[in-house]
């Protein structure tokens, strides 16, 4: 066995408590290395075992799929008294070793102090997200470009809904009531989340370039029009997340004008990182910034007045307007002290509001329990974009690729995560795709049948095309005769499958059966306590052939996506670009 590739640390994804009683333990080995992997455990203070060091108990560790370099296995125990020592038990057919934190023996060590310890499950380190986020289909709507519901508010030269492109500098007048005109259109969908991108006053049509933290933007409407948007969200069942943009401020936000007109004579001068008076606002400014904007001068989140007042925004919203959570922008460049703050404080007003953080790397630091519940899963974006819409990577580079998304973060998280196929800041899946819809669907299909909380960007479901910022940002198309009213079935169908079947949000266990390079065809199984899903995909322009693996062989089958019952027999025939989603009798 190669010894270096196998790992475990009684941490984060690793060793968590996936509820008050149950440890989850994780393992990685070298892909193909390992056949058989037991947790040997028991409890550190069994003083009355026969056994001197008290490893009493094995369980066989359940193989949790593999990525290009490992294997992964993943065990669940549910310790007596709440505390473990344990290590485990490697055998493969020429070899059994045991792997403790002290290292590799080729004899079961006699002292618990070899073991790795989880020393004490206590109730409140315990990271329990929102029970409703798994069950939440989420919309994102960028404001100004959704629909304009009150002409009367529009910003000064706004132009005609959709008569030209969508750049920086064109304002079309998207506002609340227009969302309020739509909702019934987003209920009938199967929506039951909307992710506004920024709404508060801010300088540009993004928003991103905040003014007052405290105020809506004129051009979205007021106060008591949010407040009204809301309520009707949550009289449909939908809830509402808002964006937080804490990691700087716009030009104009008042505190940085004041600093930029009294320079170190300002009592805001620490509330950013300047590096010099006078502030210099030209690029290359001389103070921190969000990437080379001299426009979004970072903000000193470590300030108390900072930290103050963006906690006092963070409850205000929740608490005033009853929002249902916030996406944190630019979240990975705040410090972690201040999210913990953020947290503390959002979830003293609302325990169960979603904290979302917009990181598209590693996010492990995060997602503790301490700070975020979850972040915008972009690793598995690319996964899915670069398999079938760019065709960059292989079919079983893929499979390891999702296999590896799924195994960064513990399973309380998986299932919170927020999975999306693009945003306002990617290019529209279709225009990706090469406007191939059947490639879309495809996409929709993964996203939809893995764990977590899936996102559609608004227009997607009505194969809106359109490249990278601003072209993903044109007005939502609503002359129906426009909308590709087939897309939107399917999207619809989509939403109501992943609603009526628990075991498409949450899974026990998620594993390829077979992703063939020589084919392009995917199989996957999804597993919960209760059912199983078989999902066979052709990613091909052509029928394919598709080996039912013999364990399925004769099952009955029903086709979640015509209702109709079957018996696997030992192949199937699967369209071009097409699929089936089975549930296991
Ligand atoms: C616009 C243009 C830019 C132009 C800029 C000049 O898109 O091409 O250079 O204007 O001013 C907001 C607006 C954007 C605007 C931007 C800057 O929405 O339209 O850009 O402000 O003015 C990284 C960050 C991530 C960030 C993205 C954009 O990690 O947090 O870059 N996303 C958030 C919001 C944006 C928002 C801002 C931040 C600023 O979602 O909408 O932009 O508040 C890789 C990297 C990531 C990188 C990602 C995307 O994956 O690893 O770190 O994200 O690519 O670039």
């Amino acid at each position: 066995m190669l010894k270096e590739a196998i790992y475990h640390r009684p941490k984060n994804e690793f060793a968590y408590a996936i509820d008050e009683s149950t440890l989850h333990i994780r393992l990685k080995t070298k892909k193909n290395d390992v056949d058989k992997v037991k947790l040997i455990y028991g409890d550190p203070y069994d003083f009355h075992s026969e056994k001197k060091c008290w490893i009493s108990s094995k369980k066989d560790m359940l193989f949790n799929g593999s990525d290009s370099l490992h294997d992964y296995w993943l065990v669940a125990v549910k310790p007596e008294h709440r505390r473990l020592r344990y290590g485990f038990l490697l055998e493969n057919n020429n070899e059994t070793l045991f792997y403790t934190e002290k290292g590799f023996y080729h004899e079961e060590p006699n002292d618990a102090g070899y073991y790795f310890c989880f020393p004490f499950l206590n109730k409140i380190d315990v990271f329990s997200p929102p029970e409703w986020v798994n069950n939440t289909v989420w919309y994102q709507i960028f404001p100004e470009r959704f629909a304009n519901g009150d002409p009367s508010i529009d910003p000064e030269g706004a132009l005609p809904w959709g008569s030209t492109d969508p750049s920086p500098k064109n304002f079309f007048g998207g506002d609340f009531q227009g969302v309020i005109d739509h909702l019934d259109y987003l209920e009938d969908l199967g929506i039951s989340g909307i992710y506004f991108t920024p709404i508060f006053k801010a300088y540009s049509n993004h928003k991103y370039d905040t003014i007052d933290y405290m105020e809506i933007d004129p051009q979205f409407g007021d106060k008591e029009t949010f407040r009204e948007l809301v309520k009707k969200c949550h009289e449909k069942g939908i809830r509402v997340m808002l964006d937080a943009v804490f990691n700087h401020s716009g030009f104009y936000f008042p505190q940085f004008q004041d600093v930029v007109e009294k320079g170190e004579k300002s009592k805001y001068k620490d509330w950013f990182h300047l590096k010099g008076f006078p502030v210099k606002t030209e690029y290359p400014a001389n103070y921190d910034t969000f990437a080379y904007v001299p426009n979004m001068p970072k903000l000193n989140t470590e300030n108390e007045e900072v930290k103050n007042y963006l906690l006092d925004v963070a409850r205000y919203w929740v608490e005033e307007f009853d929002i249902d959570g916030w996406r944190l922008d630019v979240a990975n460049e705040v410090d972690h002290v201040f999210w913990r703050e953020f947290r503390n404080a959002v979830k003293s007003v609302k325990p169960d509001a979603y904290i979302l953080g917009e990181i598209w790397h590693d996010s492990m630091p995060w997602l503790q329990g301490d700070q975020f519940d979850a972040v915008m899963n972009y690793p598995l974006t690319t996964a899915i974009t670069e398999y079938f819409a760019k065709e960059n990577i292989t079919t079983s580079e893929f499979a390891n690729a999702v296999t590896s998304v799924r195994n960064l973060y513990p399973e309380t998280v998986n299932r919170v995560q927020f999975n999306l196929l693009g945003s306002h800041d990617t290019p529209r899946i279709l225009t990706i795709s090469n406007d191939n819809k059947d490639l879309v669907k495809l996409q929709m299909l993964v996203q939809f049948t893995s764990t977590g909380t899936p996102c559609i960007y608004y227009g997607d479901e009505i194969a809106m095309t359109g490249g990278q910022d601003p072209g993903c940002r044109k007005c939502m198309i609503w002359e129906e005769e426009k909308q590709d009213k087939e897309m939107l079935l399917f999207v619809k169908k989509l939403i109501s499958l992943r609603k009526e079947n628990k075991v498409l949000r949450s899974n026990e266990s998620f594993s390829f059966i077979e992703a063939s390079d020589s084919q392009n065809t995917i199989t996957y199984s999804l597993k919960d306590e209760t059912s199983e899903v078989l999902v066979l995909i052709n990613n091909n322009d052509e029928k394919k052939v598709i080996n039912i693996p013999e364990s399925y062989q004769q099952r009955k089958v029903t086709n979640l996506w015509d209702s109709t019952e079957n018996r696997l027999a030992e192949t199937i025939n699967v369209d071009p670009y097409s699929f089936f989603i089975f549930r296991i009798k």
